[in-house]
Order: C-alpha cells, then structure tokens, then sequence
C-alpha cells in the first residue's frame, strides 16, 4: 500500500503537525491542561487524521519513533508554557497499547528521556485505552508504575467502550477517566447515558479520579456534565484540536 511506504517516509520528511485541543475545568471555564493529537501533512492528500494511518502506524511498527516524535514535542511544548504562561500546566499524550508493549524493547524510554532533560514528569499524562489493563502481562503493570514513580500522570482514555475489570482502576494507580464521546453525544436527551455519565462520575471519584468527558459539543451537555460532578471537559464546544501558537493565543495568552 502507498500509505505505507508514505508513512516510513513521513518523519524524515517533517509532515507530521501536533494539534492540542483544550481540556477545561468544569468549576471556572479555565483551561486545564491540553491534549496533543497529531496530524499528518500529506503533499499530496493533504491533512490527514490519525484515525486514517495510526493503525497503519501500529501494524508496521512505526508507532513507536512517531509516538516517540509526539512525546518529544509535548514536552518541549509543555515546558514552553511553563516558563512563559503558566507553572502547572500539563500536556496529554495518546500511547496506545503496542508502544507500552513495546517500551522495554526501546532504549529511548520516555522515563529516561525526561530524566536526561531534567524535565519533571508532572507536565505529562499519558492516555492509554482501557483494553490495555485487560493485559496483565507484567511489563503493562511495570511500565505504568514507572511512569507513576516518574511523576507522569495516567489516564484512561475513551472509558466505557472497552472492557477493563473495574477492580484494575486501582491496581493500576490511575489518575484519571476520559468518559468516551458516545455517551455524551445525546446527553440531553437519553436517559441511559445521562444516568451511566453520573455513575462513571460518582464510581471514579470514590476511587480517587478525576473524571473527563470527551466530545462536549453543547452547552446543554456542559451544564448537565457539571450538575453531574464531573471535573473536566474536553470537546467542540469549546474549541477543535489547533496548532500550539493558535493554542496560546488563544488559551494562554489571554488569561
Ligand atoms: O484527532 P483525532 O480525533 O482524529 O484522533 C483520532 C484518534 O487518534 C484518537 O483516538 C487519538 O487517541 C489517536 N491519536 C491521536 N494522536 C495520537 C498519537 O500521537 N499517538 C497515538 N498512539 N494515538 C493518537
Ligand atoms: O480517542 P481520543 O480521545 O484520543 O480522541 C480524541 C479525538 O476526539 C480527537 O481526534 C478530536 O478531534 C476528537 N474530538 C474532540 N472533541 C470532539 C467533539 O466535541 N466531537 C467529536 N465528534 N470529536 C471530538
Ligand atoms: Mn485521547
Ligand atoms: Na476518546
């Protein structure tokens, strides 16, 4: 497939763009923090998702340096902010399953890596899918603790669509739930997830997380997201994933 031999071409050619869409907090409409989502700049298709290639990515290994690519710009963006705007700011990072899987194999551990800059580890979350606490191979386990003693923050992303054993939530020390946008798309009007966002809310908070809903497109479903408890929130209504120096424009800068 061209897609292929386009991708393994990418990274060396400098196409791929990392997008941050804010996350707010549902208690005062301040940004929170922001997660990066990457993009890839195709000469000839032009813009193109991650949904389109990070499968492709995955099968043909090349997840791990353009995952690998993502972190490094996360973190020296975060680290930007955090001298310029603001202490406490943090970055979100996607890693799907085969990078923690593969993240022993690599010397380039992401640890490591922010050891050797001396950056602290405060200014990363990393988003993992629920499916991976199903795997209870003892390397997921070690690489989220390693990331846990390196003071990253972990959160898991799309909650609700998998099939993670609720009892993992604590073995796994995780900061964070991402409640997944199909049970926020028709918040006002179905009783079922409007009931389901407020037992994901009030379960995580007994086990000590912070909860995130993803996909907020409405006022309706902020207002009823925030009756809910929930602490932050993440979508359209507030704003689309957008190159960092829009992002500061328009998220930092101002306040
Ligand atoms: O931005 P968009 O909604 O198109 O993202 C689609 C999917 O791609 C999301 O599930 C997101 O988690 C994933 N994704 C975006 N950026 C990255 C990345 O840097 N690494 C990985 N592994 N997945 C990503
Ligand atoms: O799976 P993950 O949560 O990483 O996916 C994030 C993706 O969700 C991003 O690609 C982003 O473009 C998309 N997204 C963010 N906010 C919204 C929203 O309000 N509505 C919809 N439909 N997609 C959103
Ligand atoms: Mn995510
Ligand atoms: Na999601």
């Amino acid at each position: 497939m061209r897609l292929i031999s386009d991708l393994r071409a990418a990274l060396a050619a400098q196409q791929f763009r990392v997008y941050y869409q804010p996350i707010v907090d549902l208690a005062d409409g301040q940004v929170f923090k922001a997660e990066a989502l990457i993009r890839w700049q195709h000469p000839a298709l032009g813009m193109i998702e991650p949904g389109q290639f990070i499968t492709v990515a995955e099968d043909t290994g090349l997840i791990i340096p353009i995952g690998d690519w993502v972190f490094e710009q996360a973190l020296n963006q975060v680290n930007q902010w955090r001298c310029q705007y603001r202490p406490d700011f943090q970055i979100s990072v996607n890693k799907s399953p085969v990078q923690i899987r593969q993240a022993d194999k690599t010397s380039s551990g992401w640890v490591q890596h922010l050891e050797q800059r001396q950056f602290p580890g405060d200014g990363i979350c990393i988003e993992i899918t629920e499916g991976l606490l199903l795997n209870t191979e003892p390397g997921t386990l070690k690489k989220l603790r390693e990331y846990r003693a390196a003071g990253i923050q972990v959160a898991i992303d799309d909650f609700g669509t998998g099939y993670s054993s609720l009892t993992y939530l604590k073995k796994f020390n995780i900061d964070y739930l991402k409640i997944d946008r199909v049970f926020i798309a028709h918040l006002e009007t179905d009783a079922n997830d409007q009931a389901l966002c407020e037992a994901i809310i009030v379960m995580a908070h007994k086990l000590g997380l912070k909860v995130i809903a993803e996909g907020v497109e409405t006022d309706e479903q902020r207002r009823i997201l925030q009756h809910a408890g929930c602490d932050y929130a993440q979508g359209f209504f507030y704003g689309r994933p957008v190159p960092a120096d829009e992002f500061a424009a328009r998220w930092l800068a101002a306040g």
